[in-house]
């Protein structure tokens, strides 16, 4: 990447980190004004100062509001990237049922990982944070969908994913339906373990993995 290039990156990092979503909004066009591939922006931009924004939080340098208002510049800074990332995207990849299992409040990478997909073509039907696994297995039979995507951030909220499985099965739903799993806890292996499709270590991998799957 060109030093200008570079600088642009970094002022995006910079931004989302202080939680302005005006200068996140300059970084991104400026970035795509000046040719940086919209995938690095993505990546090396906004999830990287997400990444440190978390790990900075875990050390004590900010606090979580601080976070909050990151995680809402970084996602105005996406809405005007998601365009550029799903260029020839199809408008009738399926739809994905998506959530936070229950017990668990984090859904800032969640609502990443719905954002990217719906900009992927998904219809993406968001049932938000602490959802059970009835309300999963409910959506989808509702809504008829071809895929499921649960995260989970905490371990002791992860067997909630198992359980959803069981009653999928159950219900004999488990047939008709893909399920991805992520979040930080979450590894492919306790993916394999439970019987979940796909499992994806962030937002552009689930885009991927979703797409391999239906
Ligand atoms: Co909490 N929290 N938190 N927290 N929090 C973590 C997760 C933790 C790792 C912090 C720590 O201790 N170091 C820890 C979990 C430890 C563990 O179990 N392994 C933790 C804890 C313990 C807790 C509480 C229990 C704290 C307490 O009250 N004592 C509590 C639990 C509340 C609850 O859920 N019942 C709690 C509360 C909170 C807040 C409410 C304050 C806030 C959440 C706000 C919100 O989401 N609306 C919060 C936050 C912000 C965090 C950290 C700092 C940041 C998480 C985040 O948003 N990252 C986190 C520490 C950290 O990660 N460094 C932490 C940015 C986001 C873009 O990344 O969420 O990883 P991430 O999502 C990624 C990937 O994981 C992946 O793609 C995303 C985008 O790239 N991905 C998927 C996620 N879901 C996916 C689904 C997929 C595929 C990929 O397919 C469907």
């Amino acid at each position: 990447m060109s030093t200008t290039r570079h600088a642009i990156i970094e002022e995006i990092i910079e931004a989302v980190v202080e939680g302005e979503p005006e200068p996140v909004i300059a970084g991104v066009r400026r970035a795509l004004e000046a040719g940086v591939d919209p995938e690095t922006v993505l990546n090396d931009g906004l999830t990287a100062a997400m990444t440190s924004v978390g790990d900075m939080l875990d050390r004590g340098e900010v606090f979580i509001p601080d976070v909050l208002w990151s995680a809402e510049a970084m996602q105005e800074g996406l809405a005007l990237l998601l365009p550029h990332l799903s260029e020839g995207a199809s408008r009738s990849a399926g739809t994905v049922v998506l959530g936070t299992v229950q017990g668990d409040v984090h859904d800032i990478g969640k609502n990443f990982v719905g954002l990217m997909l719906s900009g992927a073509g998904f219809e993406v039907v968001d049932l938000g944070h602490d959802v059970t696994a009835e309300a999963f297995v409910e959506a989808v039979a509702e809504h008829g969908a071809g895929l499921l995507g649960m995260s989970a951030m905490l371990t002791t909220t992860m067997p909630v994913m198992s359980r959803t499985l069981q009653l999928l099965e159950a219900r004999s739903l488990r047939s008709g339906v893909r399920v991805l799993v992520g979040g930080a806890p979450v590894t492919q292996s306790y993916a394999d373990k439970i019987g979940a499709d796909g499992w994806a270590i962030d937002a552009t991998k689930a885009v991927a993995v979703a797409k391999e799957l239906v």
